[in-house]
């Protein structure tokens, strides 16, 4: 058996999750979740019947890691030797663009592909404030750096990066000079080649 299992759709949020267990070299067994046809035993370990869900076979215990940039900022401390794991002067970095990306990106890209805006008078309460400042912070951010911790990828970017890349792909981003010269460098990643190649193999699969 393979360290981890990783429960996946290939047309999910599980494409961030694939991309993290190749940059940090994991060996992984893979189980695909159908929608219609979720397995007990991935319901058993994830109630939220929610992808990607990974579950790490770890000496003497099964533990169960969910949410996709949990998943990301899990593997990065299993596999130091992947070095995507921040310096103590990249970590503000590391998490503070982490959970941005988790929460008020998330929710900004999500509430916009819905079609919901928060009025003037709902701002203070939506963490994402509005879709503009949202993204133009995340703008701002990425305008003055390569990568989220600055010169250097660390995990922080498989996770960001996804965001930026989804969203662009998406057209639910604004096509601007920081996120698609950022997407571009996040795909250059062998690691990001490799992951997307498998989930992109079994969508044309799906299709057919
Ligand atoms: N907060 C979760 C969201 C995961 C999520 O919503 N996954 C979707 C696919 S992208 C899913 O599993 N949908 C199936 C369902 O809800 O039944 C994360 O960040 O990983």
């Amino acid at each position: 058996m393979a360290d981890y299992t990783f429960y996946t759709n290939p047309m999910s949020r599980g494409q961030i999750a694939r991309w993290a267990l190749h940059e940090a070299g994991a060996e992984y067994d893979q189980v695909l979740v159908d929608w219609q046809a979720k397995p007990a035993a991935f319901l058993a370990v994830n109630p939220m019947g929610k992808v990607p869900t990974l579950v790490h076979h770890a000496e003497g215990e099964d533990r169960t890691v969910t949410e996709a940039a949990a998943i990301c900022l899990y593997l990065a401390e299993m596999h130091p030797e992947a070095n995507l794991l921040p310096s103590d002067a990249e970590m503000a970095d590391y998490y503070r663009w982490t959970f941005f990306a988790a929460g008020p990106v998330e929710q900004a890209i999500v509430s916009r592909a819905l079609k919901f805006e928060p009025s003037p008078e709902q701002e203070g309460m939506a963490g994402w404030g509005n879709f503009d400042r949202t993204i133009g912070t995340l703008d701002g951010h990425l305008s003055g750096t390569a990568w989220v911790c600055g010169n250097r990828f660390t995990m922080a970017d498989v996770y960001v990066g996804s965001a930026v890349d989804w969203g662009l792909n998406f057209g639910i981003l604004p096509p601007l000079p920081s996120f698609a010269a950022y997407a571009e460098r996040c795909q250059a990643r062998p690691a990001y080649k490799a992951a997307k190649a498998i989930d992109n193999a079994l969508i044309a699969e799906m299709k057919k």
